[in-house]
């Protein structure tokens, strides 16, 4: 049984743990500089140990691998860590907050000659996106034209101070998405509008963005990302092809009638909408471990960063913005996406 050690003991973290458990592996460590938290879900799991510092909790000899679900800007030295002990490791997105960081990680994994390194990008492991792209691929819909994404939150609850961070928090699971559903790289950006609707939000800090995109293959694509919708949570794509077109990510589920109204239930956030994603991708990764082929990798995470940046230049230039076509190194073999277990 797989003995993971777990960094981070917020609502990701708990989650992740919860899962593990649930896929036949054993919880043995818990780490959070919050060490009430820390202790907290450790005795949820039963795990032995509990740190204040993720770095011990690498350090473990009973850890075997690791998941990394600590804030954002801690992610790339949790990574780094682990791959200097060889443990293998899922982290939740993003990979590191800047392309360079996630670049180091790559040219490490590069050098061990191993991929180490599983990246929480869940919707790949979304049922019906999985559906979706199985469609897609099967030629449903002919040739794809366009690509059209939407990804709206309730309200910017992580408080976010620029657009760099909104890019790399939320629109980065969209420009993976875009990535993974297309099999193809973004060659240009302009993201043209950006609107504050929330006056709590820093001077210039959009959370209301468009990203328009245009795909190596000649396709388009419109990123809407909303981090104040109000009305609930709801992430949802529609490929338009040459014969048709494919949605997936509406809302679904019962219809219920009430006070008026007649509908299903809209999701309060990514907790409850993926909640089948989350358990089928920590379950994924267990298997991924042991046969040593991790997916998403450090590039697709290295990969959505690079994009993420050129969307925040576009943002604040108002200008389109090229990207650099860089070829994955081998290491990192073609795009498959493994069989869910
Ligand atoms: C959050 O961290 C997530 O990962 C959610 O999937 C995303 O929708 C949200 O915008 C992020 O803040």
């Amino acid at each position: 049984m797989l003995q993971v050690g777990v960094v981070g003991a917020g609502g990701m973290g708990t989650r992740h743990a919860r899962n593990l458990c649930r896929a036949g592996a054993r919880v043995v460590a818990v780490a959070d500089a919050e060490l009430a938290r820390a202790e907290a879900l450790a005795a949820q799991c039963q795990a032995r140990s509990v740190y204040r510092d993720g770095r011990e909790l690498v350090a473990d000899p009973a850890v075997e691998a690791v998941v990394v679900a600590s804030p954002d800007p801690t992610h790339a030295g949790y990574v780094l860590a682990c791959l200097e002990a060889g443990k293998p490791v899922f982290c939740e997105k993003p990979l590191a907050m800047r392309s360079e960081e996630a670049r180091a990680i790559v040219d490490r994994e590069v050098a061990l000659g191993r991929r180490l390194v599983q990246v929480g990008f869940q919707r790949r492991y979304d049922p019906e996106f999985r559906a979706l792209r199985e469609a897609l691929r099967g030629g449903a819909v002919g040739k794809p034209v366009l690509y059209r994404l939407w990804h709206r939150n309730v309200r910017a609850a992580y408080g976010p101070t620029s657009n760099a961070e909104v890019l790399v928090n939320s629109a980065i699971h969209d420009l993976d998405e875009l990535r993974w559903l297309s099999g193809q790289e973004v060659e240009l950006v302009h993201s043209v509008v950006g609107r504050t609707v929330d006056p709590s939000l820093g001077e210039g800090v959009f959370d209301l963005q468009l990203l328009q995109m245009g795909l190596r293959d000649g396709a388009l694509a419109l990123v809407e990302l909303n981090l104040s919708a109000a009305y609930g949570y709801e992430v949802g794509v529609e490929v338009c092809g040459d014969r048709g077109s494919l949605t997936a990510g509406l809302p679904r589920g019962v219809v219920a009638r009430s006070e008026g109204r007649c509908g299903p239930r809209v999701s309060a956030d990514w907790l409850e909408r993926f909640q089948e994603a989350y358990a089928a991708e920590v379950s994924a990764w267990v298997r991924n471990v042991r046969e040593q082929r991790p997916w998403p990798h450090a590039w697709d995470g290295y990969a959505a960063l690079v994009l993420a940046e050129a969307c925040a230049d576009s943002l604040s230039t108002g200008r389109p913005v090229r990207l650099p076509q860089e070829a994955a190194p081998p290491l990192y073999g073609p795009p498959e996406p493994p069989d869910l277990p």
